[in-house]
Order: structure tokens, then sequence, then C-alpha cells
């Protein structure tokens, strides 16, 4: 039985779901500039294992106060003293939660602002579409704490950016921001406001058929860790199931009757 957003009881990350299926998912630890410690990284994966089957049409993901996330939290890691076994753990934890929102089949916009660094960076990779504004500034400072990206950074980083640019990242503590951020693919959006351009971004894909969304936020992933020849088979099952939906005849209809808007440049 699909479980409801609403009966998630989360203390780190604040809910709005909106009556179009919009769900804004705010990290909330202003404070502590929205660092994951490990009940935050536990409730994200709560909400992304729930999120697929809540009927939830798309996901902004942001942050309260002036940044998105400050990544690994880096006084509790210091308190906790770990073994590698538990950091280990921890990691796999944060791959839990990254993946089923990579993979989930539910789009997520994130909406950032301020710092994306380190794990806050490998959160917001994790979502399908980036929204930057002018405040928002991108880092791996790992390289310089003594510590390595345990959250996907060498997967998702790397596919962003290329591997140059993320050993240059954590070999020097670089920072990207403004329009390099978006021209070396860390962001697709450079706007005033990031919330306004995200929500705008996520309503826009929820008027897109549920089944479609969940090929496009999870099957791109899938393929793309696929050989080609697995690739094209996958792609065909999965065109197979979501090409004949019931619920894209209509769609179909319309652009047969010439009712449904035509792609012109500019839309
Ligand atoms: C934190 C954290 C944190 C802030 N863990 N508590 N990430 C980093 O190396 C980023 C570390 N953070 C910073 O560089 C700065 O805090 C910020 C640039 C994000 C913000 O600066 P600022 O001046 O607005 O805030 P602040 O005064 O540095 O911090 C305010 C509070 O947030 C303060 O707590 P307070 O109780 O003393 O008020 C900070 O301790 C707290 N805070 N960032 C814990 N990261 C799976 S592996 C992933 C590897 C990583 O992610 S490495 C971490 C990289």
């Amino acid at each position: 039985m699909a479980k409801d957003v609403g009966a998630l009881n989360l203390e780190r990350i604040a809910l709005d779901l909106h009556d179009d299926g919009v769900l804004v998912a705010t990290l909330n630890r202003p404070e502590k500039r929205n660092a994951l410690d490990a009940q935050t990284v536990d409730e994200l994966v709560e909400l992304f294992v729930t999120i697929p089957r809540a009927g939830v049409r798309s996901v902004v993901l942001a942050g309260a106060g002036d940044h998105f996330c400050a990544g690994l939290d880096l006084v509790e890691h210091h308190k906790e003293d770990r073994s590698p076994a538990e950091f280990m753990h921890l990691c796999l934890r944060w791959h839990e939660a990254f993946n089923k929102m990579e993979y989930g089949g539910v789009p997520v916009i994130a909406a950032l602002k301020g710092a994306v660094v380190g794990g806050g960076l490998e959160l917001a990779s994790s979502a399908h579409i980036r929204v930057m504004d002018e405040s928002t500034y991108f880092a791996l400072p790992e390289g310089t704490r003594g510590l390595f990206t345990g959250g996907g950074a060498t997967i998702r980083v790397q596919q962003l950016v290329g591997k140059a640019r993320m050993i240059d990242m954590m070999l020097t503590g670089r920072v990207y921001k403004g329009a390099e951020a978006v021209e070396v693919g860390l962001a697709q959006y450079r706007v005033e406001d990031s919330m306004a351009r995200a929500m705008e971004l996520a309503r826009r894909a929820a008027e897109n058929l549920p089944l479609t969304n969940f090929a496009i936020c999870s099957a791109i992933s899938h393929v793309g860790n696929m050989s080609a020849l697995d690739a094209s088979y996958a792609e065909s099952v999965v065109a197979g199931i979501v090409n004949t939906q019931p619920d894209a005849r209509g769609r179909l209809e319309a652009f047969a009757n010439k009712t449904a808007a035509r792609v012109r440049p500019g839309s």
C-alpha cells in the first residue's frame, strides 16, 4: 500500500505538498547550514522511498536559510570518531538516499543558493535538474579537510563536469560560481530567483504523464550504466511500455486532430 507523504514524521526536512502534486522538500537546519548528519540522511532515505508510490508528480528540493547544503556534518563526524566500517555503512546510507532520488522515477529539481559544497554537491547532483542563483557556489572541500567524497561525487560530479575538473576541484579547492558553473555543467539554469524557477520547472514536469516521467527519471540513468547492446534492449522495453500507455492516447489524438501545441523555438 502506498504511503502518504503527509504520514511521514520528519524533523530535518520540511514538506509542503501542493495540490498539483509538486512536493517542496526543504532541508531545515539552517543554523548548521543544512549539514547532513546521519539523521538527515535517514530522513532522505525515508522520503525518497515513499515518494514514488505516494502520487507525488515532482519534487523541489531546497535548503532553508542562505545556503543549500554544507555537506557532511563535520562536527558530528568529529565527535563520533567513526571506525572505517562505520563510515562505510554511513556512506552506503547516503548512496541509498541519493540512488532512490536519481532512480526513483519522480523528477527532482534542486533550487540552489549559497554553498553547494562537498556532500551538498553530491546531493544536488542526484537531482535531475539544478537551478542556481547569483549567490550559489559549488566546491568539493573534502581534499582540504583531509577527507574524500563518499556520497557519489566520484560518479555524479564526475559525470557532470568531467574527470579533470573534478580532480582540480578536490586538489585545489577550486570554487565554481556564476556563468562558469553553468558552462562546466554544474547547473542547467542560472536565474535571479532559483526557488521560483525550480517551482516553474517542477510544475511543468508535473504535467507529463507519471509513467513517462518514471522512464525519464529512471531509465536514462540505468541505461547510462549499460553496454550499448543492453541499453538498446532496455530502451526498447521501456518504450514498449511507455509509448503504448492508454493515458498517452488522448495526447496523440490531440496532435493528430491539430489541437495540441506545436514545438516552437522559445517554448
Ligand atoms: C557545520 C557545517 C558542516 C557549517 N558540518 N556543521 N563541507 C565543508 O567543508 C563546508 C563546511 N562549512 C563551511 O565552509 C561554512 O560553514 C559555510 C561556507 C557552509 C557557511 O559559512 P558561514 O560563515 O555562513 O557559517 P559558519 O559560521 O561556518 O557555520 C555556522 C554553523 O553551521 C556553525 O555551527 P555553530 O554551532 O558553531 O553556530 C558551523 O559549525 C555549522 N556548520 N557547515 C557541521 N559541514 C559522505 S562524504 C561527504 C564529505 C563532505 O561533505 S566533507 C564536508 C564539506
